[in-house]
């Protein structure tokens, strides 16, 4: 039998215990399991942030028109199809700027907040679009690989319709693989963001039926990117780093 001040002091237990554990809960929320968990970005050489932003309908329809009216055709396979064109995005209505305000912020707050934002540009493939050579966009350099990761130069790939994909290879940072590395198709949602590493191996996808979506490079200063410049595997890569990447 439990006395009166035991009881009290067991239900003084209980209600502390409350508290506690919802505030475990939350804290599981907001930093995982497990504290310190290392950015997949630095791993895997990228990371998908799932409805990131939101694309009103007068963003997206404006964006497809500007890509319609101006775009010009941007590299693509061997024999360019020229079925994937870009243009730069622009933003003079109001709700346009507000659109990329939002979308800076955003990776500002959530990506980097150390990099610089470069221009915005639309993506278009047109139905039947051959997937890219596997590529990056940036070499792995003694700049580059000295970056403090927080440094690193990335890109920035916005979804602005449902069935986006590109391809990736899983961990092909830095020209160090000792392991096959097969291609993987990643497929984005609308609103959905995929950050990635100046460094990784990757390739615009194909596609068979029109896919407009957002493109950026996160320029550090620490390592200046060479305009307009990609390096493909096959070409540039040396061999003892492209014989372990699956086409
Ligand atoms: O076309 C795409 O979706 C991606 C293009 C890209 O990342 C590139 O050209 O480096």
């Amino acid at each position: 039998m439990l006395t009166r001040s035991r009881k009290r002091k067991n239900s003084e237990i209980k209600r502390n215990r409350g508290p506690l554990k919802r505030n475990r809960g939350i804290k599981e929320k907001i930093c995982g399991n497990q504290p310190n968990k290392p950015d997949r970005l630095h791993i895997d050489g990228y990371k998908i942030i799932k409805k990131a932003v939101d694309i009103p309908d007068n963003v997206y329809e404006e964006l497809k028109k500007q890509v319609d009216k101006k775009a010009r055709f941007i590299f693509n396979s061997s024999r360019n199809d020229k079925k994937r064109v870009q243009c730069r995005l622009s933003y003079r209505q109001k709700y346009m700027s507000a659109f990329v305000l939002k979308l800076n912020r955003y990776i500002k707050k959530n990506v980097s907040n150390n990099l610089s934002i470069n221009d915005w540009v639309i993506l278009k493939s047109k139905p039947g679009c051959k997937e890219q050579l596997s590529h990056c966009d940036y070499l792995p350099s003694d700049d580059f690989m000295e970056c403090p990761e927080d440094y690193i130069p990335l890109l920035c790939l916005v979804a602005i319709e449902p069935n986006t994909k590109i391809n990736v290879w899983k961990n092909s940072i830095g020209y160090s693989s000792l392991i096959k590395i097969n291609k993987t198709i990643l497929s984005l949602d609308k609103g959905d963001m995929f950050v990635f590493r100046g460094d990784l191996v990757h390739a615009g996808a194909s596609y068979d039926k029109e896919n407009i979506r957002l493109h950026a490079y996160l320029d550090s200063f620490l390592c200046p990117r060479e305009p307009n410049r990609t390096y493909i595997i096959s070409k540039h890569a040396p061999n003892e780093f492209s014989m372990y990447i699956e086409e």
